[in-house]
C-alpha cells in the first residue's frame, strides 16, 4: 500500500529566469538575473533553455512524464515591465496556465524568484520602501488574472538565502545592516499580499517558500548545541515564524541585535505581519548544516555551504555525508528529520518546492544515464514516505528541476532536470529535449503513487 495520500502532488520545478529565456521579448523588461555579471569561462544564459519559446513542447512532456502538479515562477519584469502590466507578458501565462490545466497539471506558481526588475532595483531595491508597494500592485495583477486558476501561490523563493547568499545568486551584497532591512521590508511584502490574496477570496492557499535546513550540532558539547540553535534561528525560523506567526524570532532578533543588524520596523509594519499569515508552508531542501560554537576560519559561501557569524556558530564539514560532484552534502535522512522539525513548529501542511542534485550529464546516442540523479531522489522520497508516517502532512513534492536549466552561479554544467536540454555553456547548440533515465525511472515512481 502507498504511503502517498491519493492526491498526492507529484511534480517537478523550475524558475522564470532559470527556463525561460525570451529574456528581452515582447516588452519584457531585463531583470536583475539579466544583466548580472556572467561566471568566467561561460558565455550569456540569458536565453537559458529558451522554454518562452517551446513551453507547448515541455509541457508535453511534463505531461508524458506523469507530473500532477508543475512549480514555476512568474518573471516580475515580463508582466509588469517598468511599472506597466503588459498585456503580452500576460498572455504568456495565461496559454502556460491554460495548458497544464488542459493536460491536468496542477500549476503551482511562485510570484518572485531571485529577479527583480532592473527598474526597481535601481531605485534601490528591497532596501527602498516602495518596493513593497510594488510588488503587492504585481502580486494583484496575478490574482486578477489567474487567482481562479491556480491553486496553490507561493510568495518569495529563499528569501533565507538572497538574506545570507545573495551575492552568490546575484541579488545582494550589501552589509548585514542593509540586508536585513531588505529582508523586512520582503517579509511585511509578503505579508501584505498573503493578506490581500486573503480578503480576495481566491480559492487556493498562499505561503512562503524559504530553503530550510536542518542544523546539526557538530557535537555534544553543550556550545554546540547553543551553535544549532542560533544557526537554526538565523537561517530558518526567522522566516517561518514571520511567515505563520507574524512575528520575528526572538533568537535571530538578539542574534541581529549584537551584530548590529536589527531592521527598522514602524507599527504598520507590525499590523501587516501579524495579520498576512501562511496557510501553507512550501521550502526547498538540499541538505542539512552542521555547525560548532564560533572558530575563524573562511567557508565558501553559498546557498548550501552555510557560514559563520562570530560569537554564535560556524559551519563545519559533517563527516558523515558524502557530497555531491558540485560539493553539497547528501543527506536523506536529514530531510525526514527537516519535514519533522518544520511539521512540529508549525503544524500546517508542508509543500516540498524543490530537491535534487546537481550534476555533469553526458548525452550518448541520445540517452543519458543518470543513476546518481536517481539514487539521490530515491533516497529522498523514502525518507518523505517515513516523514509520512511519522505524521506530516505532506502535499506534494516538486523535485528540482523538471527540465535542464542554468543553475544559479554554476552555469548549464551543473545540470539537475529529468529532461535534457542540448545546450552548453558557450552555445544553444539545437536546444533540443532528452529524456533521461530519472525521466522514465520518476514515471513510473508517479504511476505507482511512490516507490514500490
Ligand atoms: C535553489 C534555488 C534554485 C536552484 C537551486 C539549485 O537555491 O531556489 O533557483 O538553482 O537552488 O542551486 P544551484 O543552481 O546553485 O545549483
Amino acid at each position: 500500500m502507498s504511503k502517498f495520500p491519493k492526491d498526492f502532488l507529484w511534480g517537478a520545478s523550475t524558475s522564470a529566469y532559470q527556463v525561460e529565456g525570451g529574456w528581452n521579448a515582447d516588452g519584457k523588461e531585463p531583470s536583475v538575473q539579466d544583466v548580472k555579471e556572467i561566471p568566467e569561462g561561460t558565455t550569456d544564459f540569458k536565453d537559458a533553455v529558451d522554454h518562452y519559446h517551446r513551453y507547448e513542447e515541455d509541457v508535453k512532456l511534463f505531461k508524458e512524464l506523469g507530473m500532477k502538479a508543475y512549480r514555476f515562477s512568474i518573471s516580475w519584469s515580463r508582466v509588469v515591465p517598468n511599472g506597466q502590466v503588459n498585456p503580452e507578458g500576460i498572455a504568456f501565462y495565461q496559454k502556460l496556465i491554460a495548458l497544464l490545466l488542459e493536460n491536468e497539471i496542477q500549476p503551482i506558481v511562485t510570484v518572485f524568484h531571485f529577479d527583480l526588475p532592473v527598474s526597481i532595483a535601481e531605485k534601490g531595491g528591497w532596501e527602498n520602501r516602495e518596493t513593497i508597494q510594488a510588488f503587492a500592485d504585481y502580486c494583484q495583477v496575478l490574482f486578477d488574472h489567474f487567482g481562479q486558476d491556480v491553486p496553490l501561490w507561493q510568495t518569495i523563493n529563499e528569501q533565507n538565502v538572497m538574506a545570507l547568499a545573495g551575492s552568490v545568486i546575484g541579488t545582494s551584497q550589501k552589509s548585514m545592516k542593509e540586508k536585513f532591512q531588505e529582508n523586512h521590508h520582503m517579509l511585511v511584502a509578503q505579508a501584505l499580499v498573503t493578506k490581500r490574496y486573503h480578503e480576495g477570496n481566491y480559492p487556493g492557499k498562499i505561503g512562503p517558500a524559504p530553503n530550510i535546513a536542518s542544523v546539526y550540532p557538530a557535537s555534544d558539547k553543550p556550545e554546540d548545541q547553543m551553535a544549532a540553535l542560533y544557526m537554526s534561528a538565523l537561517r530558518n525560523w526567522l522566516f517561518l515564524d514571520a511567515a505563520v506567526y507574524g512575528k520575528y524570532n526572538h533568537n535571530a532578533w538578539h542574534l541581529l541585535e549584537k551584530i548590529g543588524a536589527v531592521p527598522e520596523i514602524t507599527d504598520e509594519d507590525q499590523d501587516i505581519l501579524s495579520s498576512g499569515t501562511c496557510d501553507y508552508i512550501a521550502f526547498n531542501y538540499y541538505n542539512t548544516m552542521t555547525v560548532s560554537n564560533y572558530y575563524e576560519k573562511e567557508v565558501k559561501i553559498d546557498q548550501q555551504s552555510g557560514f559563520g557569524i562570530p560569537g554564535f556558530f560556524q559551519v563545519v564539514e559533517n563527516k558523515h555525508l558524502p557530497m555531491t560532484e558540485f560539493g553539497w552534502p547528501i543527506d536523506p535522512e536529514g530531510f525526514r528529520f527537516t519535514l519533522n522539525e518544520i511539521y512540529s513548529r508549525y503544524r500546517l501542511p508542508v509543500l516540498i518546492t524543490e530537491n535534487g542534485i546537481g550534476g555533469k550529464d553526458n548525452l550518448e546516442d541520445g540517452k543519458i544515464h543518470d543513476e546518481y540523479r536517481i539514487d539521490y531522489l530515491k533516497q529522498h522520497i523514502e525518507q518523505m514516505a517515513l516523514a509520512i508516517e511519522d505524521g506530516v502532512e505532506v502535499l506534494g513534492y516538486c523535485p528540482w528541476s523538471a527540465i535542464d536549466l542554468i543553475s544559479t552561479h554554476e552555469g548549464i554544467t551543473k545540470r539537475y532536470g529529468f529532461i535534457y536540454v542540448n545546450r552548453n555553456e558557450e552555445d544553444l547548440l539545437d536546444l533540443k529535449r532528452y529524456k533521461k533515465d530519472s525521466f522514465y525511472w520518476y514515471q513510473k515512481v508517479i504511476q505507482q503513487n511512490g516507490l514500490e
